[in-house]
């Protein structure tokens, strides 16, 4: 996909953060946003399925606007909403986040072990996310302690670009902000949109599905899994060559990178 130049090696990890690092949208994001509207007394009530469909927007107050335009009718959408947007979404950012500092959303298999050895190994790492910047610190101080913030070199999140994924903005800025070039990254992601945004960007990208992405098209990814998987706990490759890997490694990132120079 991309030019490789002779000095031109793997530096940096870009990973995705919903549904990436950990299965959020479900039982996080979602169990959120419908506190929020309780609490401000609507009677919207986003079930797992309708959220399914809701993904097809990234950004929480883009969702929010996509339910109004799409899902429910006229009578049902307050005059003032999109005044009331983003405080229902400021509403359901404080919910998200003390869900997730009771330790109910786990990092997915694999992802604390692939960073750890990532940092052994002296790549640089940074996020990339359409979700606010406040919800990523939470998940790592929660899942990985909270020096794990300061792991990651750019935390690119939320309105910080004007157009959130599937745009290649978000992923633009924080290889920007490295100062790196992209063909010396690598993304992660699990979602259609995001790998989107991931090749828009010129990335050659990883990706581990979940329930909801397991029928996205992952068209130019360097390789489809369920899951990043363990030792003893192997992933099931949906697409691409995993040589004799059973779960996500470095040196299975490194080969995963060079051969995207030589297919
Ligand atoms: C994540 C999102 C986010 C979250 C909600 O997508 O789409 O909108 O669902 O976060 P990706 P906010 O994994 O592709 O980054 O409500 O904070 O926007
Ligand atoms: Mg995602």
């Amino acid at each position: 996909m991309n030019t490789q130049t002779s000095n031109t090696k793997l530096k940096a990890l870009i990973f995705d953060v919903d549904g990436t690092l950990s299965n959020t949208e479900r039982d996080g994001h979602r169990v959120a946003f419908n506190q929020a509207f309780k609490e401000y007394g609507l009677d919207w009530n986003w079930s797992v399925e309708t959220y399914g469909k809701l993904l097809a927007v990234t950004g929480g107050k883009e969702r929010m606007k996509f339910y109004t335009e799409e899902f429910i009718d006229k009578d049902g959408i307050p005059a003032d909403i999109e005044e009331k947007i983003p405080e229902l979404h400021a509403a359901k950012t404080r919910h998200y986040t003390e869900l997730l500092s009771t330790g109910a959303i786990p990092l997915r298999s694999g992802v604390e072990r692939l960073i750890a050895e990532a940092r052994e190994r002296g790549y640089r790492l940074a996020i990339a996310t359409t979700t606010t910047p406040e919800n990523v610190t939470a998940l790592l101080k929660h899942t990985l302690g909270e020096e794990s913030i300061d792991w990651f070199e750019v935390i690119a999140a939320g309105d910080i670009v004007p157009a959130k994924k599937p745009a290649p903005d978000i992923y633009n800025y924080a290889i920007k902000e490295m100062n790196l070039l992209p063909e010396e990254c690598i993304a992660f992601e699990d979602s259609e949109n995001g790998i989107k945004s991931s090749i828009g960007a010129k990335l050659n990208t990883i990706i581990t599905i979940n329930d909801y992405t397991k029928n996205h098209d992952f068209t130019g990814a360097s390789i489809v899994l369920n899951q990043m998987g363990e030792p003893g706990q192997p992933f099931s490759v949906i697409n691409g060559d995993n040589g004799n890997a059973s779960f996500l490694n470095c040196d299975l990132v490194e080969k995963l990178y060079q051969q995207a120079f030589t297919s």
